[in-house]
């Protein structure tokens, strides 16, 4: 639920007339702020020139006054409280209540003035990753301007020169601030008409984080070794499906701020990239995939219809990016001996359990797990568990959905006789050419 407070004493609009140039201490906007980490319906706009709104995959986007020609907005650097998915908790830095921060919506030409409050205990800036604006609000602390110290407001002012989908992140403490989870996705809606609008505009930021089993916080100097693969700071089961209706234009923008490339897999679709965070793709540099990598710190955008009806996986795929908390330090245990082990690491560890001899397969068991972490694979669908985490989820394509319904409509109903099946019995042995019989030839012939 949006709910509204005013930080910063009066913040009454500063009246009709236009303002240019440096604004005045008294005018700033109030700033929202989000307390549910759940898909929020697409913002309309109030005000100024229209466009197809985006929907952010569990989050949301910033509400804006108009202020003379200005599309004003207010960001506030904070710590946060973010829930991954339900039994997991954690304590990062964000904007406006949560992380990531809300996606900041535009359309091509607008003069913006955003407002950043910093509310951390450090000081803090804010870089908008692929925006094309003048360098002096480039926010590169200590390149392009002074630090915003903690309790202090500055103020952003451009113009969006062009439509895409951009990013936005600090540039100051960067490895902490971006560890901590501060991170967003901008929107900027062309006023022209390409690329075209489409029926349903998905957007998220993935993020990663080392947080040990039972605790609260990223460690914030990890480089590679990170546990928790977060689509905008949810992993499976706790991602929004993505809900759209048969034969929908659909558009999904993938912000990468993690610290590793993700090639992103659609099942019973073909899509193609359209744009990037440097603009839109020529269309005759778009081709058909099922899987686009997106690289660090890098935008894709994807374009397809929804014509195959069905709950389809929608994922990373490397598949360790589709697991919680897991550690790294295993060995390989398939074949070997489960009696043998089970005696050896009784005489270690009378408690312990020799897991992995046949595969990881848990189906419906998980383990007792400590306070405040999620099974490594988990998550169960109409037929059984789908044991998954991380970057997953499903892309849900039904008919008759409500225009602006972005509910989970539920598990697929199957037509009869359309899912793989058992067959009753191992069918008969084929005689192979080389088996003995073959190899010892009977002299039938002549
Ligand atoms: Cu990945």
């Amino acid at each position: 639920m949006l709910s509204r407070r005013t930080l910063l004493g009066s913040a009454a609009l500063a009246g009709a007339s236009a303002v240019s140039g440096r604004v005045q201490a008294a005018a700033i906007p109030e700033a929202p702020t989000m307390d549910k980490a759940v898909m929020q319906p697409p913002l309309n706009p109030s005000a100024g020139p229209d466009y197809q709104p985006v929907v952010t995959l569990n989050g949301w986007s910033l509400p804006f006054r108009m202020n003379g020609d200005w599309k004003e907005f207010h960001l506030v650097a904070e710590p946060v409280t973010r829930e991954f998915a339900p039994g997991m908790t954690t304590h990062l830095w964000g904007y406006n209540g949560q992380s990531p921060g809300p996606t900041i919506e535009a359309v091509e030409g607008d003069r913006v003035r955003i407002f950043v409050t910093n509310k951390l205990p450090e000081y803090t800036t804010v870089h908008w990753h692929g925006v094309i604006l003048p360098c002096g609000m480039d926010g590169v602390g200590g390149l392009t301007q002074p630090h915003i110290k903690p309790g202090k407001t500055f103020v952003y002012e451009f113009e969006m020169k062009h439509a895409g989908t951009f990013m936005y992140h600090p540039h100051a403490d960067e490895m902490v601030q971006m560890a901590m989870g501060m991170m967003g996705m901008i929107v900027v809606h062309p006023r022209g008409s390409a690329p075209p609008p489409v029926d349903r505009d998905f957007v998220f930021v993935m993020s990663t984080y080392r947080i040990e089993p039972g605790s609260y916080l990223p460690k914030v100097n990890e480089m590679t070794d990170f546990n928790m693969w977060t689509w905008n700071a949810r992993v499976f089961p706790g991602i929004d499906p993505l809900p759209v209706r048969l034969g929908d234009k659909v558009r999904i923008r993938i912000g990468n701020l993690t610290m590793t490339n993700h090639p992103i897999h659609l099942h019973g679709h073909k899509f193609k990239v359209i744009g990037t965070d440097g603009g839109w793709l020529p269309e005759t540099a778009q081709f058909p995939e099922t899987t686009t990598d997106v690289p660090v710190g890098a935008v894709r955008v994807l374009d397809f219809t929804a014509d195959n009806p069905g709950d389809w996986a929608f994922h990373c795929h490397k598949s360790h990016h589709t697991m919680n908390a897991m550690g790294h330090d295993m060995r390989n245990l398939i074949g070997v001996s489960r009696k043998e082990l089970a005696a050896a690491v009784g005489k270690l560890a009378p408690e312990g359990m020799v897991m992995g001899h046949t595969g990881m397969a848990m189906g419906t068991m998980e383990m007792p797990a400590p306070d405040n972490t999620l099974p490594m694979m988990t998550g169960t669908g109409q037929f059984g568990p789908i044991e998954m985490g991380g970057m997953f989820t499903t892309l849900k394509v039904r008919e008759g959905l409500a225009r602006d319904d972005y509910r989970d409509p539920g598990p697929y109903q199957f037509p009869q006789g359309s899912v793989a099946y058992e067959v009753a019995s191992a069918p008969e042995p084929v005689p192979r050419a080389s088996s003995a019989a073959a190899a010892t030839p009977k002299s039938t012939r002549p």
